[in-house]
């Protein structure tokens, strides 16, 4: 396995708006990302991934992005950006710039162009088609965000494509012009001085040119796998990307990519393939959806969950790399979904973190889940934010679907469930702001924030900042091989990481009883490293939601 610094580096994820706000305007800012860098250091990460900075109308928080140059005044402006990189590096630090290249804002100077007529330069940076013979959308598909995935537009009589929401439309990646300028706006981040790029929704931009209906178009997954990812000349495009800008800079590349699953991954990320380091790939975070999507959920199932970890470390095995995450900006809190928030937080916070920090592949940390930050449940939908959820709700409405019934399910699913304020401490707003957050704080920032677990020697923050360490101190974590004692029973998660130096064993409770450690090893051979109960001897039973990790000696 040959080593990398990105690698081995831990990433924490940024989600700006909501991250620290200097101003009081309610909006995180870039200078409050400078003030919480030394915060950022003490948990021993070594990169920063930013969600978009750009300037944007904000339809999408930033994923729409109107200019890709520029960052937004909202965010304190391009002298704010050159200041934070400079302390970031100061620090050892590095930065990963987020970046959309499937879509832009319909504000952007390109699509305003675009739309003005049939024969404008800029026409053929988006996909515009004439209505159906029955005066309809050009085919069935429908939006990541609800409703079609085209829409009409006055002036020239035509739709253009946008597979998220209307403001952002797809750009064409046929046309050379578009990917030269995405090449240029990559170059112009490099120069810079960034370290690297988390390229959003990757897989989605070739497109297949037929443009055919949807066989299954209420079928989330299958038609974002069968119609809008992995499209013919994704490789090719990526590979140019690579050979005219990537190549020439000592960067991380990470793709984000819906569509993305084992068949395809590792065409993404192989060694040989000059495409891209990692890629983000959704099989552990649809497990709990069901064929209408996230608002159509079905029981997680730990056994599928341990699944997709095996068979994901074995498809790159020697041959690529993998990224290591439990949540992020997109999905619900990871002590929400994957443990028990009410009755064991602390506990099964603390359990995904070693389950994070002891697999193989590279770690993304989101922001507030090194303090075990929870779900909001806001009382209504008008404290909502992301358009996602007030679009769906909106879809369910018109349907005459039970709304209070749709309504525990925003409580679950909603985006900006990962949103709400980053709990600092127990001041007003949790520490996040002096004027009216842009999204409510979570009730129970008194109980979970920075301030108390900093100076708490058992918290989950000093758990994660452990266990950061632990990993640096045992690379055989980063790159040792990998197996599952326990792949099919959905209570507990035993697995092994070693190579010829040395071997470590990892036992995750998965439940609210305790239970029988069962793997086919010695385990008076091990001596226990982390335990996430205040233990320091090895036993034959874990205790609910208890997690070790073990050395042998
Ligand atoms: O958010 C999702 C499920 O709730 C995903 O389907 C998500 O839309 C998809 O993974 C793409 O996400 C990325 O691109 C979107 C943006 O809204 C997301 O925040 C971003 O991570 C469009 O740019």
């Amino acid at each position: 396995m040959k080593k990398a610094w990105w690698k081995e580096g831990v990433v924490y994820q940024i989600y700006p708006r909501s991250y620290k706000d200097t101003t009081g305007n309610g909006v995180g800012d870039l200078y409050g990302i400078i003030e919480k860098l030394d915060y950022i250091k003490s948990l021993g990460v070594d990169i920063i991934w930013l969600c978009p900075l750009y300037k944007s109308p904000n339809d999408d928080n930033g994923y729409d992005i109107a200019d890709y140059r520029v960052i937004s005044e909202e965010f304190g402006g391009d002298e704010a950006f050159d200041i934070l990189l400079k302390e970031t590096h100061k620090r050892g630090l590095k930065l990963v710039m987020d970046v959309v290249a499937n879509h832009s804002s319909d504000e952007h100077y390109w699509f305003e162009e675009s739309k003005k007529s049939k024969d404008n330069p800029y026409r053929d940076y988006y996909y515009w088609k004439p209505p159906s013979k029955e005066g309809q959308e050009p085919n069935n598909w429908q939006s990541f965000f609800s409703g079609p995935a085209w829409k009409y537009d006055e002036t020239t009589q035509e739709y253009y494509l946008h597979l998220f929401t209307k403001k952002q439309p797809d750009l064409n990646w046929e046309n050379p012009k578009v990917r030269q300028e995405m090449y240029d706006v990559l170059d112009f981040w490099c120069q810079k001085g960034i370290d690297g790029f988390r390229m959003d929704v990757i897989s989605l931009i070739s497109k297949r040119l037929d443009f055919k209906d949807s066989h299954a178009p209420d079928n989330y997954e299958e038609t974002i796998k069968d119609y809008y990812a992995n499209g013919p000349r994704i490789h090719e495009f990526l590979k140019e990307m690579n050979a005219e800008v990537l190549s020439k800079y000592d960067i991380m590349t990470v793709g984000e990519g819906p569509g993305i699953d084992l068949e395809t991954g590792l065409d993404y990320v192989h060694e040989d393939a000059n495409e891209l380091n990692m890629i983000f790939h959704f099989g552990h975070m649809f497990i709990d959806n069901g064929p209408g999507g996230k608002y159509d959920p079905i029981d997680m199932s730990l056994a599928k969950f341990k699944k997709v970890f095996g068979l994901w470390d074995s498809k790159l095995k020697g041959k690529g790399w993998g990224s290591i995450f439990l949540g992020n900006h997109d999905f619900s809190r990871m002590v929400n979904r994957f443990g028990n928030a009410e009755d064991f937080h602390d506990e099964s916070a603390k359990l995904l973190s070693l389950l994070l920090f002891t697999m193989r592949g590279t770690v993304y940390v989101y922001q507030g889940d090194e303090i075990g930050m929870t779900n909001v449940a806001y009382p209504d939908i008008s404290y909502y934010n992301d358009v996602e959820t007030l679009n769906a709700y909106k879809e369910a409405k018109a349907k005459g679907e039970d709304m209070n019934a749709f309504f525990k399910l925003v409580h679950k699913q909603s985006r900006d469930n990962a949103r709400s304020p980053m709990q600092w401490n127990s001041s007003e707003n949790a520490g996040f702001s002096q004027g009216k957050p842009w999204l409510e704080v979570n009730t129970n920032y008194l109980e979970i924030n920075v301030a108390h677990q900093d100076t708490a020697k058992d918290s989950i923050l000093n758990f994660y900042r452990k266990m950061i360490q632990v990993r640096k101190d045992h690379p055989i974590l980063v790159y040792g091989d990998y197996f599952c004692f326990d792949e099919d029973n959905s209570t507990s998660f035993f697995y092994k990481r070693w190579d010829e130096e040395g071997t470590y064993l990892v036992l995750l409770n998965f439940t609210d009883a305790s239970l029988e450690i069962e793997v086919d090893e010695d385990l008076s051979e091990y001596e226990l490293l982390v335990s996430n109960y205040d233990k320091t001897k090895n036993s034959g039973q874990l205790e609910a939601w208890e997690a070790r990790l073990l050395k042998r000696f």
